[in-house]
């Protein structure tokens, strides 16, 4: 008697083992629940923190707008429209007059528009400088020249353009923009080891 009974709780505990409870399916989803919401509830912290910095850095950069405009402009330095421009007497390499732009916290001169075209011209042809070097190369993409200030394309960005016919050519090697004085300081890409006269800008709008 004893042993029929101990068989049957043996079985009786094998069924409830074996049988996934009602119960314990509940629970499952139960934890599903939880864990969805916790999620929810993180992608919402998320979010509003994103909004947040975005908030700050939108602050940060009206303040550094701010300052940037009440700089004083370099000693000698010309205004035109919406920048100021440097004109750099020595003649040295492409990077070098990058890095000098750098150091007043300039870049190499771009050019937007066919009136700061014929300003910068003028900058270079009335000190007769056999080349003024410019702010674009395609030196991160062959034949894809790009004003390094802007990230703008030298063609086509504002509809203006000014290579002199045949330029850029097809010569490897010539990944830097010039105004020459043979173009009538008109676009050509030139060797960016040549040593010219430079324009630095300042944009302070
Ligand atoms: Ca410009």
């Amino acid at each position: 008697m004893a042993k029929t009974s101990n068989l049957t709780c043996l079985l009786f505990n094998l069924i409830l083992v074996s049988t996934p409870t009602e119960e314990h399916e509940v629970k499952e989803t139960r934890s599903d629940d939880v864990s969805f919401s916790s999620l929810e509830t993180l992608v919402q912290q998320q979010a509003a923190l994103i909004q947040t910095l975005q908030t700050k850095l939108n602050a940060m950069e009206t303040r550094l707008t701010v300052v940037e405009q009440d700089r004083p402009k370099p000693e000698g330095w010309t205004h035109f429209h919406n920048s100021c421009y440097g004109v750099g007497h020595e003649a040295v390499t492409w990077a070098d007059a990058v890095e000098i732009c750098r150091q007043f916290g300039a870049h190499l001169a771009d050019v937007e528009t066919s009136s700061e075209n014929e300003f910068i011209k003028d900058l270079g042809r009335s000190r007769g400088f056999a080349g003024t070097w410019l702010g674009a190369t395609d030196i991160m993409a062959e034949g894809r020249w790009v004003w390094t200030a802007s990230g703008h394309v030298t063609e086509g960005h504002n509809g203006f353009s000014d290579w002199y016919p045949g330029q850029p050519g097809s010569h490897t090697g010539q990944r830097c923009m010039m105004a020459e004085k043979t173009y009538d300081y008109r676009w050509g890409d030139y060797e960016c080891f040549h040593t010219r006269n430079f324009i630095c800008e300042i944009r302070s709008g």
